[in-house]
């Protein structure tokens, strides 16, 4: 708030620079953040404890007047910046007509709407239908429920390294156990895990069809194909640090679970809405899921999920087996139709595309200066750096924490992931500035250099 006690107007109007005015937290913040432990679980963490009272285009403004580079994008939402004018004119709209009916009570446009624009954009040339929900995790699990009514089967495969939520089911189906899953059993059973292609970690190089193949042998010899629903799988591993599979590998797993039956589900919820330089990271190899999860990019950070996939499949469900008090809100979907109008009207495709050779170089540069990066991957503005011990793979997660750490110190918002924790993501909303990525990118290079 201002003196005036008036919320501060962000948008990409704000100066897109980096600026300290005081140390990173500031005063203000510490004194916000006291308050927030004494009232807020701490089961809900923390990675920058600097309160925002603005944020648009590549830039957070704190509460002490400090302006932040944002290389996390919220965790891959404000794709479109923050507070995109498409988004806030179309919102303030909608929350003036009317804010909740409940699309099971009483239908309006705006769900339709959004169901045309996934339709259009998904991978597949095929009639589509949507059902929208409110989460990623309820996307996923929604999914799973359609993929069992449709096939009449019950087990679920999911891979090594997986995220797909903090829902029962989906913790069942995400890999990594602290923090996600720890003192939280037992979970959801029918859930078998399957081995990723890691290209940066497998022991000897194997191609991404042999890597298909190697999954499809355990799937087939422990679960049986014909006892599966759904592969359920992220194009680009998110969470679990950014690991691009080899070429062939997608492709090989479509064309098996094509082969029994078996629904295809790419959980697109981080990859897709134009993050790595085409709508769906399946745009990349041509691969046509049956079934696609979205969320995040999709409604420039309000509160919006969908399960989009082949009209027969997504109708095996009976009458009334979907849907949720909020899922599809009209203030959400409003959000989301002027998300998707900025995505087309600045080609946000082709941005993620200029922004990522931007950082796939600076990166390279790094990595040549330091052995510690390991690998350097990623897609379009979805890039990562795995930061590895003197042996050159030995996960190093206390460098990585260091390395954010002083980002974070000097005004960047960086973020980690990765089932060993090592991995430094990068993804900047897709409207920032070219010369604020690079100086974002320079402060990561001076981190390197000082936690040497
Ligand atoms: N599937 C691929 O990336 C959310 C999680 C942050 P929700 N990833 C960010 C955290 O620590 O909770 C995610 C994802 C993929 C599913 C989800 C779940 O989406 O909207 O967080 O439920």
């Amino acid at each position: 708030m201002t003196d005036t006690g008036q919320m501060p107007a962000g948008g990409p109007g704000l100066p897109q620079e980096r600026r300290l005015v005081t140390e990173i937290p500031g005063p203000r913040s510490r004194e916000k953040y006291a308050r927030r432990q004494q009232l807020v679980a701490q089961g809900v963490s923390t990675t920058l404890p600097v309160f925002v009272e603005a944020a648009g285009g590549g830039v957070l403004l704190d509460a002490d007047g400090n302006s932040l580079i944002d290389l996390g994008s919220g965790i891959a939402v404000v794709s479109v910046g923050n507070a995109a004018p498409e988004v806030t004119a179309r919102v303030v709209e909608q929350a003036q007509a009317f804010t909740h009916t409940c699309f099971m009570v009483t239908p309006y446009d705006g769900y339709v709407d959004v169901a045309e624009k996934l339709a259009e954009h998904t991978p597949g040339d095929f009639a589509k239908k949507s059902a929208l929900l409110n989460s990623g995790a309820e996307a996923v699990e929604n999914a799973v429920k359609i993929a069992r009514a449709h096939t009449g089967r019950s087990a679920v495969a999911v891979f090594d390294h997986a995220y797909h939520g903090r829902t029962n089911l989906t913790m069942a189906m995400t890999a990594k156990s602290m923090p996600y899953k720890h003192s939280f059993g037992p979970f959801a059973n029918e859930v078998y895990r399957a081995p990723m292609s890691y290209p940066f970690r497998e022991p000897v190089s194997i191609s991404g069809r042999e890597a298909a193949d190697r999954a499809i042998d355990i799937l087939d010899k422990q679960v049986g194909a014909q006892n599966l629903a759904c592969v359920v799988i992220e194009p680009i591993l998110g969470e679990g640090g950014f690991v691009v599979p080899a070429d062939g590998f997608l492709p090989r797993l479509r064309e098996w679970t094509e082969e029994h039956g078996i629904v295809f589900v790419a959980d697109e919820i981080q990859s897709g809405f134009c993050r790595t330089g085409d709508w769906f990271a399946c745009d990349h190899e041509g691969v046509v899921p049956d079934l696609v999860t979205t969320a995040k990019g999709i409604a420039g950070g309000f509160p919006l999920a969908a399960v989009t996939g082949r009209a027969e499949i997504m109708d095996a469900v009976h009458i009334g087996g979907l849907g949720g008090t909020y899922g599809g809100n009209p203030v959400a979907c409003a959000a989301a139709l002027g998300a998707i109008e900025a995505m087309e009207k600045h080609d946000l495709p082709a941005r993620a595309r200029a922004l990522g050779d931007l950082m796939a170089t600076q990166l390279r540069a790094i990595a040549d200066q330091h052995p510690v990066v390991g690998d350097v991957r990623g897609r379009g503005a979805m890039m990562a750096m795995e930061v590895v011990g003197p042996d050159g793979r030995t996960p190093d997660p206390v460098r990585a924490g260091a390395v954010s750490a002083y980002c974070h110190q000097h005004g960047v918002v960086t973020l980690t992931c990765g089932t060993y924790g090592n991995v430094l993501r990068l993804l900047p909303p897709l409207v920032m500035p070219e010369q604020l990525l690079t100086e974002g990118l320079g402060v990561v290079a001076e981190a390197f250099d000082a936690t040497r």
